[in-house]
Formats: C-alpha cells, structure tokens, sequence
C-alpha cells in the first residue's frame, strides 16, 4: 500500500479540493443484448456523452486477470515501478499528470496498445511477470476493443450513416493509435470530511481521443460534468463498463455528440483502481465532421489530423477546452 503522510499533502501545493456532489441515478444503461440499443446509445451521447454498458461480452477472468496484474505491480516499492520509465509517452507515472504541471493523488501505467514497446518496460521490473502482464493486457484490450468497436457500429446505425464502420475502423485499423491506462488512487485518510471537500485524484478533462471504455473497482470517485455546471459522482460498478464521448467523436458527428468532462476524486478509505482503454485514429487519420452529417448544416469545426490534435492535447493542461483552436468562428 502507499502510505502519504499528512505533511506531504500539505506541502504538494497544487492538489485542489472540491465540493463533494452525491451520487447521480441517472447514469444511461446501455444493455447490448437488445435490440433497441442503438437509439439508446445516440440519446446518451447527445445527452451526457457518457454511459454505462452491460452484457457487454467482456470475459470476467480478463478483467480480474488485468485488475490483479495492475494491483501487482502498483503494490511495488516506488523505486521498481520507476523502472517502468517515465509516462512520456508511455511508463509509469506518481501524482504528476501530463507535462504541463498538472497533479493529482493517483499513480499510474500508461501503455500503448499497440505494439510489443508497451511491454518491453516491464522486462526489467523484478516481481512482474511480463510474459503475465503481456497476455493480460493483450486478452483484455481486444475483449473490450471489440466492445467499443460493436457500440460505434450501433451508433452508425442510430445515427442512420453508412458505412456502419465508419467510426469502428478507426479503432480497428492496424495503425490505430489506442492506449490503455491502469490507475490506482490510493486512500487519502487525512482529507476524509474536514469540510466536505474532497482531494482531486485526476482533474477534469474530456478525453481527446473517439471513444474511452473504463472499468473500476467498487470504489467511487468518478464524476462527470452535466453540462450545466453540475458535477455528479457516478455510483461504482465493477462488473460493468462506463463509456466517454471523447473530442474526436464530438467532431466527427459535428457537434451532435458531446465529449463529457470528468474527473475523479480520492476516497479517503479504499483504493481505486481503473483500467481504462482510449481508442485513438491512426496518426495520419483526417478528423472532422462527416459529410453525412453536415448535409443542411453548418461545419462546426475545422479539419485536422490525430497526430495535430493530439500535439496539441499534449501542450494544453488537463482541463483546459482543446476543441475551442479547431472550431469554426
Ligand atoms: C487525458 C486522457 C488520457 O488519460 C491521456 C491524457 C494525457 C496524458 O496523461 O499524457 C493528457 C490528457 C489526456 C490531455 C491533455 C494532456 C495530455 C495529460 C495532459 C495534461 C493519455 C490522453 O490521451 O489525453
């Protein structure tokens, strides 16, 4: 377990804190073995840009596999998780976010998907199996590719555009720039309750890539924005899956979906640990509002490439609104 003392909170200088919201019941369900799924998903996403995905066909034995590996690994001393090398562009990260200064109470793996690279870091790490690790990952990331690819294809179908891959192949496609992120947020008893404020675990944000699939413990901390202001905290559901409109999808249906702006709070008793999967476009991929659904309609944004878009995410801070330099004025 990592143990941070009380001291160390009070000097990490930009941990903020926040009102803490209660718990939302209005959380889209998605269930996939309906038939009336697709227009179900398209409300969620114009409505939330976020929902909650069951019979999602995603092996248990994957998602515990992976979870364990995760829990494996975070519960080394710091000293060996440093040898999974710095999280830019990919390894192991402890409260520092990004490279612009942003901070939160979390630790964290950021892997690529889609290369053995992902796993090379793990050679050297004493206790970790990478061979373990490795088919952990893999068993798990095209379970829940394959998930995320079936629920684009149903919001073609909403949608009413053709081909019905015309999202899915992005994340399909061998060049795919997809990431896999494993989070752990340890327990933070000293900020429990003071004054009803909770310590930030990862910032608000929207994700920039098409689609993020997330799966946690039963550990709350998670909040989205409802658009109005309003920060709700989404109940824990470990044996199903939360879905995020990222920037991409936003742009590619103009504006019709939204990206959700979220973030999650530390739990001063149990430690969170998500596993999330960020289906990204080639980097050549050309991103911008599909002719089918601007017909009659003004383009809302301008048209850039992945590899643009995520240069410029990555010179932004967290919170920051990425999309507003690619809309159209
Ligand atoms: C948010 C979504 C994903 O976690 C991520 C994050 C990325 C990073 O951790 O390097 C970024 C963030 C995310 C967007 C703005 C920049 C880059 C941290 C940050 C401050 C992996 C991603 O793709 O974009």
């Amino acid at each position: 377990m990592v143990v941070l003392s009380k001291p160390v909170i009070q000097q990490f200088p930009v941990i903020k804190t926040c009102k803490s919201a209660t718990f939302f019941s209005g959380v889209p369900l998605i269930d996939l073995s309906r038939p009336d799924s697709k227009n179900l998903l398209v409300k969620a996403c114009k409505e939330f840009g976020f929902f909650k995905v069951v019979n999602h066909g995603v092996p248990g034995k994957f998602i515990t596999k992976l979870e364990s590996e995760a829990t494996k690994f975070f519960s080394l001393p710091i000293s060996e998780k440093q040898k999974a090398g710095s999280p830019d562009p990919f390894g192991y990260g402890s409260k520092s976010i990004g490279p612009n200064g942003d901070v939160g109470w979390v630790e964290y793996l950021l892997l690529t998907t889609s290369t053995e690279l992902g796993f090379q870091r793990f050679i050297s790490i004493p206790g970790q199996n990478p061979e373990n690790f490795r088919c952990a990952m893999n068993k798990y990331v095209s379970a829940v590719k394959r998930m995320a690819c079936e629920v684009l294809e149903l919001l073609a179908d909403g949608l009413k555009i053709q081909p019905r891959n015309v999202f899915s192949k992005l994340l399909m496609d061998e060049q795919s720039d997809s990431a896999l992120r494993l989070n752990h947020y340890p327990p933070c008893p000293e900020i429990q309750g003071t004054d009803g404020r909770n310590l930030i675990g990862f910032g608000e944000h929207t994700d920039p890539q098409i689609i993020s699939v997330l799966r946690s413990n039963n550990t709350s901390g998670l909040q989205i924005s409802l658009g109005d202001g309003n920060w709700v905290s989404i109940p824990p559901d470990e044996s199903s899956f939360f879905v995020n409109v990222g920037d991409s999808l936003q742009v590619m249906t103009n504006g019709r979906f939204k990206s959700v702006r979220h973030r999650v709070v530390a739990n001063s008793l149990k430690s969170r640990v998500s596993m999330i999967y960020f289906g990204g476009p080639p980097l050549s991929e050309k991103i911008g509002p599909l002719p089918s659904l601007v017909q009659g309609e003004d383009s809302l944004y301008k048209e850039f490439t992945w590899f643009e878009y995520k240069k410029s995410a990555k010179s932004s801070r967290l919170a920051a609104n990425r999309l507003g330099l690619f809309e159209k004025v």
